[in-house]
């Protein structure tokens, strides 16, 4: 119902509260009631006998009711669970999860404190400053085909991020999204899985879109930047969502549809690995190599001195050569 109220406020700029009752089939008392939530929620809405209810402004919070208007997809955040402050998302996701939630559902935090990336990693979440997501899906893929999910998340990143902004990013496999040579987003990809089945996988992905310098941990400040920081600009979370959801969506379909081949070239489009001389590490041996090609299944195929080729799955890389586009 607030969803509604705040559209048809948007659209109209002012319309009185019995024209809002009547087309919304409630009280005129009911009508105020929902006003004065928005309000609490920190919605500027001003009202006078003459123009009845007008709109001023929003809070820049990530809200259901804000992604919903305008959002443009069909499953991915058509439910959405928002949280002020929590540990992290996909924590929440997973709960969710256990609860019977449905593919599709998104988890949204303003904050956490406790985000986290791969391998114990943290994931810093300042309050209001960025995006930290986590998404429900519950493909029926086996369990070595979820190494693509992260390359399809990583290309819609980047695409959404295209969409708002005039920035050019870049994927560094599998996982971080680079501005500048610096790290702008991540992606963490926790599943549950039997032998021969994923049961689930939360999609967690975390952006610095209005985040400050001084908000990131001084250790990872100089390796880090922002959507903000990149373009010089204020950048809106809600529609940087909007079209997050919009492009997943429509990848993840061509994805399940047809495989990852229809993905790799798009994912070629923002890569920023092939062509470099790379260290791979965090699984068994330190490989040294040049990334040659990613393969039909999202892993990365490195061609060693020696000549001989590896083939990575998963690990951190370390560039000591040149990508494309740097
Ligand atoms: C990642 O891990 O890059 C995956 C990050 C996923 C975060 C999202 S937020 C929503 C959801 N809920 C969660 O709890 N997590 C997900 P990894 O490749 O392991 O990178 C982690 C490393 O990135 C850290 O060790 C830091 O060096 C660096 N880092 C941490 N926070 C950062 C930030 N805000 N911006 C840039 N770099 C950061």
């Amino acid at each position: 119902m607030r969803g509604l109220i705040l559209n048809a406020l948007r659209r109209e700029g002012h319309i009185s509260g019995e024209e809002l009752g009547r087309r919304l089939n409630v009280s005129r008392t009911a009508v105020w009631k929902y006003i004065n939530e928005l309000r609490k929620k920190g919605y500027e809405i001003d009202s006078s006998s003459k123009l009845g209810y007008f709109f001023i402004k929003g809070p820049d919070l990530l809200l259901p009711e804000e992604i919903a208007i305008g959002l443009n997809t069909r499953v991915l955040g058509r439910e959405i669970v928002y949280r002020e402050e929590t540990d992290s998302t996909q924590d929440v996701a997973k709960d969710l999860v256990e609860r019977g939630a449905k593919e599709g559902t998104v988890v949204i935090a303003e904050g956490q404190t406790r985000g986290r990336g791969r391998r114990g990693r943290s994931w810093s979440s300042p309050h209001r400053a960025g995006v930290y997501l986590s998404i429900i899906l519950r493909p029926s893929l086996k369990p070595f085909e979820v190494l693509q999910i992260p390359l399809i998340a990583g290309v819609a990143v980047c695409r959404a991020i295209e969409s708002v902004t005039p920035l050019k990013p870049r994927i560094k496999w599998p996982n971080d999204i680079i501005l500048g040579g610096k790290k702008v987003g991540g992606i963490l990809t926790e599943m549950s899985a039997e032998i021969d089945r994923v049961d689930h996988i939360a999609l967690g992905i975390g952006v610095n879109v209005n985040t400050q310098r001084s908000l990131i941990p001084w250790e990872i400040r100089e390796a880090a930047t922002s959507l903000a920081e990149e373009c010089g600009e204020y950048v809106s979370r809600v529609r940087f969502i909007q079209h997050l959801l919009a492009e997943l969506e429509s990848l993840y379909g061509e994805f399940v549809m047809s495989g990852f081949g229809a993905i790799k070239e798009k994912w070629n489009a923002f890569d920023d690995t092939i062509g470099s001389w790379l260290k791979v590490s965090g699984v068994g041996n330190e490989v040294e190599g040049e990334a040659i090609d990613i393969d039909w299944d999202g892993a990365l195929i490195l061609k060693q001195k020696d000549g001989g080729i590896e083939k990575i799955v998963s690990g951190d890389i370390t560039l000591s050569g040149y990508g494309k586009g740097r």
